[in-house]
């Protein structure tokens, strides 16, 4: 299955049914317990978790389902719905990060991390079913880390308190399947609260449950698949974050949080080219945007932080330059339809856009966006209105 719609009818028991009906036909008994994790959207604050900036993700209602069973041996048997063959590991693949490639990595990673902080992680039969799409910057992989840690965590009764599993999730992503992420995707899908949005300091990794109550503001967020086919995402992202680092280098500070917009003028005076001094200027501007979302949030101004969500848009388009022309579109056509803010939510060069709106207008504005594709000649858009829904858990 590809980066496919995601199914706005679909409900959280037809997964959790899926994942529970593969796991007996796959092993021919029932789980021992079924263990959820969301996709998530980033409301506002891109690139700056590796920054040790600020972030505002909310869970998404779509959601990953884990069933399992522990095993009697150390070994770990592994299916998905994504590909009919399971896959099976034991220590010596898990040990040896890049020994397990494919969806099955992010399973390895988490047997790996938990192991290399020395816990005794159990042997187990897991059966995976999804309904958060793959390869749509929804955060997909962080949903099944951490719905595979949860599983584990319990099956084992390892003595691991959920603030610690964001951590151990990245790291499985980081150090195990390679991919130089920040600690947002997997903070918002095992911390995040149905109603709320997650103001994360990615440095202490505080986080502050912020009311974001659309509902009863009549709004809606529009989550727009932009289906652009990711252009050297991984590369791409890699070169920015050293970017970052090498920026932060040169202005003596830890890391680029530590510039305050204030200081950004004097900031940008000592890097040494246009490039860098963009990035700078996208990460600083970003982190503040962040915390007057937060504010306005606090404040109940929901529909006043759409100006925000659009200048992080811009930013990101012309200053970090990770937007492709599909979300571009996307972006232009929600806000002449009306949308009060809009921007690319997630890592870039594709994924998907998100959109502040009436929700009454929601049907509209989508209408808008696929026929501004359609006169584009791009393949039609993927688009869903989503509430902020709660992270990790395990299911009745
Ligand atoms: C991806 C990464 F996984 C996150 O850590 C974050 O850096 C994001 O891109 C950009 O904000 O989702």
């Amino acid at each position: 299955r590809t980066a496919a719609t995601a199914t706005p009818t679909a409900t959280p028991g037809d997964v959790a049914a899926r994942a529970t009906a593969g796991f007996r036909q796959r092993y021919g008994v029932q789980p021992a317990g079924r263990w959820a994790a969301p996709g998530r959207v980033n409301l506002i604050g891109e690139h700056t978790d590796y920054n040790d900036g600020f972030v505002l993700p909310f869970a998404l209602p779509l959601r990953t389902v884990v069933a399992a069973a522990p095993r009697d041996d150390e070994r770990w048997t592994v299916w998905s719905e994504l590909s009919s063959d399971p896959v099976e590991f034991g220590p010596a693949e898990v040990d040896e990060p890049g020994r397990v490639t494919g969806w099955a990595a992010y399973v390895a990673g988490v047997v790996w991390s938990l192991r290399a902080a020395g816990q005794a992680v159990p042997g187990a039969r897991l059966a995976v079913a999804s309904d958060v799409p793959v390869g749509s910057g929804l955060s997909s992989s962080a949903a099944v880390e951490a719905a595979v840690l949860a599983a584990l965590v319990e099956l084992g009764g390892l003595d691991l308190p959920t603030d610690r599993w964001p951590r151990l999730a990245q790291r499985a992503e980081n150090g195990y399947v390679g991919a130089p992420t920040g600690i947002m995707d997997q903070s918002a899908v095992i911390r995040g609260r149905a109603g709320h949005a997650l103001f994360l300091d990615c440095r202490s990794e505080e986080v502050e449950q912020i009311p974001f109550d659309l509902d009863s503001a009549g709004l809606a967020v529009l989550v727009v698949d932009s289906r652009a086919p990711h252009r050297h995402a991984d590369g791409e992202y890699a070169a920015r974050r050293a970017s970052c680092e090498e920026a932060a280098r040169i202005l003596g500070v830890p890391a680029l949080r530590d510039v305050t917009v204030a200081e950004l003028d004097a900031a940008l005076g000592k890097l040494p080219d246009g490039e860098t001094r963009r990035r700078v200027r996208h990460v600083v501007t970003e982190n503040q945007r962040v915390l007057d979302a937060v504010e306005l949030l606090r404040a109940g101004r929901v529909r006043d932080t759409g100006p925000l969500l659009t200048a992080s848009h811009a930013s990101m388009r012309d200053d970090f330059e990770i937007t492709v022309p599909e979300v571009d579109t996307a972006v232009d056509a929600a806000l002449a339809a009306g949308a009060y803010g809009a921007r690319m939510t997630g890592g870039g060069f594709g994924g998907c856009v998100l959109a502040l709106v009436d929700a009454d207008r929601a049907p509209a504005v989508a209408d808008a966006v696929t026929t501004a594709y359609a006169e584009r000649g791009f393949a039609a858009p993927g688009t869903l209105t989503v509430l902020p829904a709660d992270g990790a858990a395990r299911l009745g």
